[in-house]
């Protein structure tokens, strides 16, 4: 403070806070709200790092955001771990910290940053917490005395931290994860309560599906995500998730596709993208803005969607999840004739319907590779070592470059001409009822992009008390071409309580009628 006069700071401070309450006032009555995610590069150094953060804050593209979510892992690293107010202390860095004397420098920059834009800022960082501050934690604590987590911290328009979320999934990283899972949502000035979580997290019932189960409508989502196929790329799965949950999602993914990380968006539930990007170069750094409309009415928005994506080659280096456990079937496609499908496939007790149909396209040169199509399902466990699991129940059509499954959800190194468009695309499947399970629609295209919602039709009914039919095709006279994956994928998260799962004893306990009683 000693750098201005006090009368210089009082008037900014009064002058500020009226222009807060005016503009508070104004967009708390609006039906929407503008979002920007950052689609980030990361570098080695904090400073770079930093000053890129503060350049898209203060950006013309920015200007007009009420909130700007960053990805996770693009700030810091674990040589800059930074303590974390606690949001019930409502501590601003800015005003409290400014020589950086106990929060790291970043952290009070970026809420200064927040308070001179006036926005809600959402950032991804390495924090650290003394294992003391939490006695109740009996695990060994590190011999430095820290815990340290991968941790979202919210600032509001004044620099306030107001919120922060610990990541309850870890990827294999090599941080803590918290005694218990803290759920967090957080409160704004524009009348909407958003929800946290981060990456990994999206495909467990705690927090991400918890928080959806107990109303929360529009999530902050930074990312670091590296995108597996032919179920799990990135914009596929943060456009289902949004979809299935019917809610806003703001996802911010580091942007590095070498590395096989890319992928971010601005989501609002039934209608699909609002922007979304999935970069297939050397990444970006680049803020996409939207105005999402609020959940209360439930309203739904005439979309204006553009595409982010780089079509020549791909430099993605993607991984590939596992196949090879599926029943799956090869299409018959021949080179000049059209051809149809119609076919149930099991796994176990686990069925899928599909009813395919397909036109060739003309003959591709010689010399050029294609995609040959296989449907598959599968029901069990999803089998990452050393990792959180989650029990799934998949099925759909997926590429291979090949005729064994081994050469399935692999990418062809260059854009390839596709041999048929398809015409028709339907599974239907009877999934099983369960306490907590996500089903999603799943589909990807060759520019690593799903299809939105106005190409395709999905239906969910409960028709029985153990069963729910589940329909998903492609939307009356529309084809598609440069199909890569078309599937439902059932997420049944722990399983337990599936109907059908363990004895009768069990499935009373998970709240099923059974009937044999
Ligand atoms: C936190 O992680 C460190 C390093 O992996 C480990 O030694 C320590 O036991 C962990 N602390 C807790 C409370 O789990
Ligand atoms: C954010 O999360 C990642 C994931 O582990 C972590 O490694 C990273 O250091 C965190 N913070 C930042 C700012 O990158």
């Amino acid at each position: 403070m000693a750098k201005y006069s006090s009368g210089f700071f009082l008037f900014c401070i009064t002058l500020g806070l009226m222009f807060e309450l005016s503009q508070q006032a104004s967009v708390s009555k609006r039906d929407y709200y503008t979002a920007g995610v950052v689609e980030f590069r990361p570098s080695n150094l904090v400073s770079d790092n930093l000053a890129a953060y503060l350049e898209i804050i203060q950006s013309k593209n920015a200007s007009f955001t009420d909130i700007i979510v960053f990805p996770e892992s693009t700030l810091n690293d674990m040589g800059a771990t930074s303590f974390v107010p606690n949001p019930e202390h409502l501590i601003n860095p800015c005003l409290s910290d400014p020589k950086a004397t106990y929060y790291e420098d970043f952290l009070v920059i970026l809420s200064c940053a927040a308070r001179n834009a006036s926005k809600y800022i959402v950032i991804n960082l390495t924090e650290k917490q003394m294992c003391e501050d939490v006695p109740e934690d009996s695990r060994p604590c590190a011999l430095d005395g820290f815990n340290v987590f991968n941790t979202n911290v919210v600032f509001d328009r004044q620099g306030v931290v107001v919120s922060r979320y610990r990541k309850v999934h870890l990827y294999g990283e090599p941080k803590n994860s918290t005694f218990r899972p803290e759920l967090s949502t957080f409160e704004t000035d524009f009348g909407v309560t958003f929800g946290h979580f981060i990456c990994f997290d999206i495909l467990f019932y705690t927090p991400a599906h918890q928080l959806v189960d107990q109303g929360v409508t529009d999530f902050v989502y930074p990312a670091m995500w590296f995108s597996q196929l032919p179920f799990l790329t990135a914009v596929q799965i943060q456009l289902g998730w949004a979809y299935a949950n019917d809610v806003n999602l703001l996802a911010s993914g580091a942007s590095d596709p070498a590395m096989g990380t890319s992928g971010s968006g601005i989501y609002h539930g039934r209608s699909g993208s609002l922007e979304r990007v999935m970069r297939q170069d050397a990444g970006e750094r680049t803020i996409y803005v939207a105005q999402l409309p609020k959940y209360k009415g439930r309203r739904r928005m005439k979309r204006d969607l553009r595409d982010h994506q780089v079509a020549t080659g791909s430099r993605f280096n993607i991984k590939r999840d596992y196949l090879e456990n599926f029943s799956s079937e090869e299409l018959p496609v021949e080179s000049g004739k059209n051809g149809h499908l119609s076919k149930i496939l099991c796994h176990g007790d686990f069925c899928c319907h599909y009813d395919l149909a397909w036109r060739s396209l003309a003959n591709p040169a010689e010399n050029s590779s294609s995609y040959s199509y296989r449907i598959g399902i599968f029901e069990g466990w999803r089998n990452e070592k050393r990792l959180d699991v989650n029990y799934i129940r998949n099925c759909g059509l997926f590429t291979c470059s090949g005729n064994s499954i081994d050469d399935c959800g692999r990418l062809l190194p260059d854009l390839e001409h596709p041999l048929v468009t398809f015409t028709h695309l339907e599974i239907r499947v009877t999934y099983p009822q369960s306490r907590e399970f996500l089903l999603l629609p799943d589909t990807l295209l060759d520019n690593l992009l799903p299809l939105e919602p106005k190409y395709f039709e999905w239906s969910r009914q409960q028709t029985s008390e153990e069963g729910h039919q589940v329909r998903f095709g492609l939307r009356q006279s529309q084809e598609v071409s440069n199909l890569l994956t078309f599937a439902i994928y059932g997420n049944y998260y722990y399983n337990d309580c599936t109907f059908g799962v363990g004895t009768v004893e069990e499935q009373l306990a998970c709240g099923f009628k059974h009937p044999k009683i």
